[in-house]
């Protein structure tokens, strides 16, 4: 009788899997806004079903996959308490087993968004090996629609086809950046990241790169359900674009063997596990 009262999504859910039942749920398009004030509170009190880390299971079906989300991170915190009053409660619709992890970059030397990336790979694993689906997104980027499901495909995905900064069009047909996932065993298959790139630009282009040269094809959502609203913000300090970006994606088929997942270094500063999402905080060195 319980499973009954549940409607036939549901029970369809208990009985195979979350795929199905998370279009049944989603709302569609979205109103994402940033003017309204936020507060971690506000957030932790709308989402008393997270647990611990930023974690989250369906309770009424099976996930296929587990998905850890990873942002790259330093100095947004702002963008954060946005990032997951609108991410939550999507992932839950979505009937997504995931949990949240701030990769933050430790000190004040030039960012390295992909490296940051690595880390959250490996630590990601350390705290949990199941995860068998890995989501990178920058913090400062929502879907404004609910029906682009936040999981792993046959092929790579990149999720952020439209953004509002770009006319909600993809700015060339190679674009990976802004928000991208791949499985465990298609971020093995490329050697994980570039660790080289400081400084803002090229490492989406490097991971693109990867993914062709490897045999694989980036999957996309319809460009109509892909679509992202960004937070307008400054530039960061410390994170200026890098000269060397346009040689060194030219050279990705000579330096992904070596530069890497496998040559990954890092020391490991502090983990702490926050109601909303583990944050991980990382040393992760300095341009040569
Ligand atoms: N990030 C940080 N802190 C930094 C730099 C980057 O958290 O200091 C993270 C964050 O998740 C961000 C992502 O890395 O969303 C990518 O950063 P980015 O600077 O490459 O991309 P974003 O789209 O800004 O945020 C692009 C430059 C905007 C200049 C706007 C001038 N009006």
């Amino acid at each position: 009788a319980q499973l009954g009262a549940a409607g036939d999504h549901d029970l369809s859910c208990v009985l195979y899997c979350c795929h199905r039942p998370a279009l049944a749920l989603a709302v569609g398009r979205l109103l994402i806004e940033f003017s309204s004030p936020m507060s971690m509170e506000r957030v932790q009190r709308e989402n008393p079903d997270v647990s611990l880390g930023g974690k989250y299971t369906p309770p009424d079906c099976l996930p296929r996959q587990k998905v850890a989300i990873l942002i790259p991170f330093r100095h947004r915190e702002h963008h954060l308490k946005y990032w997951l009053h609108y991410l939550h409660p999507i992932l839950r619709r979505q009937k997504v087993a995931y949990g949240i992890y701030i990769i933050n970059q430790y000190g004040e030397d030039t960012f390295n968004r992909a490296k940051l990336l690595n880390v959250g790979f490996l630590e990601a694993l350390k705290d949990d090996e199941e995860y068998d689906c890995f989501i990178f997104s920058d913090v400062d980027l929502i879907p404004m629609d609910d029906r682009n499901l936040y999981r792993c495909y046959e092929q790579p995905r990149h999720f952020a086809v439209g953004m509002d900064k770009f006319g909600f069009r993809l700015p060339y047909a190679g674009y990976f950046g802004g928000v991208s996932g791949l499985s465990k065993s298609q971020f093995l298959k490329i050697n994980g990241f570039p660790n080289e790139y400081w400084g803002w630009g090229g490492e989406d282009d490097d991971i693109f790169n990867r993914i062709s040269l490897n045999g694989m094809k980036v999957s996309r959502p319809d460009i109509r359900i892909g679509r992202y609203r960004m937070i307008k913000h400054e530039r960061d300090k410390h994170n200026e674009p890098n000269p060397q970006r346009f040689t060194k994606i030219q050279n990705t088929k000579m330096t992904m063997k070596r530069d890497g997942i496998s040559s990954l270094q890092y020391r490991l500063v502090e983990v702490s596990r926050q109601p909303m999402y583990t944050n991980i905080t990382v040393e992760i060195g300095r341009p040569p």
